[in-house]
């Protein structure tokens, strides 16, 4: 499958070294938190892992990108469990992060009961994730409608996997999106990591780029780009932004990126050989002689050593109180049939 063409070679340079050492340092974050993760889920301190390490040479783009905000005049996000990078590079502390992992009850998302990388942020207008595949694209389609409504530079932004698209909630959002009646700023982005679970996205597809789903709707651009590029993604992503505000049209985006761990930590979260964006970021910058060997070791060590403060500091909180398990499951409390304590 052909990918677009790199970005021009001097786009790292546009970008500058105090950005590129910015967006480096958040991928390094969003890479430790993951793979302490990963740790955590086999050494039991935490259960369940799946996340995106992989993805960061896209995903921290995407977050510094996005016009922060709570209500309708800032940009809605409907993500999937690979997003950890998006939210970090919006300003999501990794303590928040470890909380859900470890399932404490200071986890401000799910109150320690959801699966790790769940997030659910108001403040941000970050829809809460579902571990049900491709339902985000049917979510987007009301905040759409509610910017496409309002006088607003505001967009949606929603993200899923390659393998989701083949269901029908992908398709709604394209349809939705398209309408002539009332056309929605949305972006909606494809992370084709070239799997669903185990199954390749080559046995799947019939078409060519998942991308290529824009040319049924001639209003709607679409691009397949490599998403292992951070200079590359950033390009991708400024376009379709400023198209989108503009505009007040959906536009669909398709990033090739690398799943370092495989899944999820059911099938072994064991670190897989391809290519790594963070790697990658490092080279691009040393070639260009925008940072050196040290620069980079520095970020590595300081991004380490808060994340082992942050670790140790959620070690020492509480997990949920079982009398809780009934709260916020109703809006409208606890029907009397449900038992409250000592079960029934
Ligand atoms: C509706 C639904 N069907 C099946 C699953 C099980 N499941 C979890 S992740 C996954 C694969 C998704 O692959 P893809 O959309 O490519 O995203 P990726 O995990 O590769 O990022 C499946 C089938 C689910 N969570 N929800």
């Amino acid at each position: 499958m052909p990918i677009a063409k790199p970005a021009a070679a001097d786009f790292y340079k546009k970008l500058g070294a105090a950005k590129l050492l910015k967006i480096h340092a958040l991928m390094v974050r969003a890479r430790l938190l993951e793979e302490r993760f990963i740790k955590m889920s086999k050494g039991g301190d935490g259960f369940f892992w799946i996340g995106g390490p992989g993805e960061e040479a896209f995903n921290v783009p995407l977050g510094l990108q996005v016009k922060k905000g709570h209500g309708v005049n800032f940009d809605f996000l409907h993500l999937h469990y690979r997003s950890a990078a998006i939210v970090l590079a919006m300003g999501a502390p990794p303590i928040d992060a470890l909380r859900q992992m470890r399932s404490v009850a200071t986890d401000p998302y799910s109150k320690g009961r959801n699966f790790v990388n769940h997030y659910a942020i108001p403040e941000l207008n970050v829809v809460p994730i579902s571990p049900t595949i491709e339902t985000q694209y049917a979510t987007s389609i009301g905040t759409g409608i509610a910017q496409a409504r309002a006088q607003t530079d505001a967009i949606t932004i929603v993200n899923g996997g390659d393998a989701g698209t083949a269901e029908g909630d992908f398709h709604s959002c394209l349809v939705w999106a398209n309408r002539p009646a009332l056309p929605l700023p949305i972006l909606i982005v494809v992370v084709n990591n070239g799997y669903g679970i185990s199954t390749t996205v080559g046995t799947q597809h019939g078409e060519r780029n998942i991308s290529d789903w824009a040319k049924v709707f001639p209003d709607m651009p679409g691009k397949t780009i490599n998403g292992n590029d951070v200079a590359e993604s950033w390009a991708a992503l400024e376009e379709a932004f400023a198209y989108i505000r503009k505009n007040r049209k959906p536009y669909l985006l398709e990033a090739r990126c690398s799943r370092l761990y495989g899944h999820s930590s059911s099938s072994g979260a064991n670190r897989i050989s391809e290519a790594d964006c963070v790697a990658l970021l490092e080279k691009a910058m040393a070639d260009r002689g925008l940072a050196s060997a040290a620069d980079f070791k520095k970020t590595w060590g300081r991004e380490a050593q808060a994340l082992d403060a942050a670790h140790q500091q959620v070690k020492t909180e509480p997990f949920p109180a079982v009398e809780t398990i009934w709260e916020d499951v109703f809006a409208d409390g606890l029907p009397p049939s449900y038992p409250t304590k000592g079960g029934s």
